[in-house]
């Protein structure tokens, strides 16, 4: 094997690049009202970093197709081209609402694991998520009812059911998961984008967020399976059908939407690495700062082999920053 594809790199601490001039080039766009152009300018760092990657990779999980938003494409080829083989999942801006509108908690998240290892969601964009941190791993199940997994959560962290807080991403969609939630007497983070953010704080003592349930986006699944595997946590996923045409086309396809997605199946390796990168400021990480002759970032990267977590701060010159991002106003 050459040196490039020993698993001793950890391809994390140079996936942090790419997630960074992700935020610096969202970040300029924060509070300005404009979901798709800084979803464009996130997108195009994103791009031009990933190709500086020494690395085969392949976008599997390319985001954007439900939201019509810009995209790094299915099938694109990014990285110089030599080896190691691998695929990629993105999501240049995970909460462009956020972003546009200056809330918490949007980040900018990559992640690798070795060629044919990741979910392919094909064409459909929602599943049923539930997600914890190590603690609670391998006490959820997504087809239990709501009481059952927040009891069992409760228990072997040692609370009552009212102790744990729940993030739910705030959708009409969730009306009875809300109502539910609120009658067991758990605490509810409603969250108006952001479920990769989401999962992830469950596995971040400091977030003191306990679960995220509720259906979201399928490459936000992928995302935070490879990062929580890495973290130690756990998520769970099953497709969702919007209507019965779905449902259809799916099982032409051969998706099996009562198939229970565990770890293995979103992504079935422990090579796996993720970085994220705050956008705007939230419960995880930090959003870019701007000073005089600098921008500041703040991202955590993790790899799954050896479980390491890291949380990088950065000082990056204005004129890169400048470079990397200048907003078409
Ligand atoms: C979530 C959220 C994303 O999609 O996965 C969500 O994390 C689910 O879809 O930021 P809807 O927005 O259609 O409910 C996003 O909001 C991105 O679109």
């Amino acid at each position: 094997m050459p040196l490039d594809t020993s698993p001793t790199r950890n391809l994390a601490l140079e996936l942090v690049r790419v997630t960074e001039a992700a935020a610096i080039a969202a970040g300029r766009f924060m509070g300005r009202g404009d979901k798709i152009a800084a979803d464009q300018a996130a997108v195009d760092a994103m791009r031009m970093v990933l190709n500086t990657v020494e690395m085969d990779g392949i976008i599997v999980i390319g985001e954007g197709e439900k939201d019509e938003a810009p995209m790094l494409y299915n099938g694109e080829k990014v990285g110089t081209g030599e080896p190691p083989e691998m695929d990629i999942a993105v999501d240049p801006i995970d909460g462009t609402r956020p972003v546009a509108k200056g809330l918490p908690n949007a980040i900018a998240t990559v992640a690798l694991a070795p060629r044919g290892t990741m979910f392919n969601p094909g064409p459909f964009v929602y599943m049923y998520k539930i997600a914890v941190g190590p603690e609670a791993r391998s006490m959820i199940d997504v087809n239990a009812p709501v009481e059952v997994n927040l009891r069992r959560i409760a228990k072997v962290k040692g609370k009552e059911v009212r102790d744990l807080t729940v993030v739910i991403l705030d959708r009409p969609r969730h009306e009875k998961l809300i109502a539910k939630v609120r009658r067991l007497g758990a605490r509810i983070r409603m969250i108006p984008d952001g479920d990769v953010a989401g999962a992830l704080m469950t596995a971040w003592p400091e977030s003191g967020i306990d679960a995220l349930l509720g259906i979201g986006g399928t490459p936000e699944g992928v995302l935070a399976a490879c990062a929580l595997r890495a973290m130690g946590g756990e998520i769970q996923g099953k497709l969702y059908a919007r209507n019965e045409e779905e449902l259809r086309r799916g099982r032409e396809m051969g998706y099996d939407f009562d198939k229970v997605l565990t770890m293995d199946d979103l992504v079935a390796s422990d090579d796996v690495f993720f970085a994220a990168t705050g956008i705007t400021d939230g419960e995880l990480l930090r959003g870019v700062k701007y000073g005089g002759d600098y921008v500041r970032t703040h991202s955590l990267i993790v790899r799954g082999r050896t479980g390491t977590v890291r949380e990088i701060f950065a000082r990056h010159r204005i004129e890169k920053a400048n470079a990397i991002a200048e907003p078409q106003i």
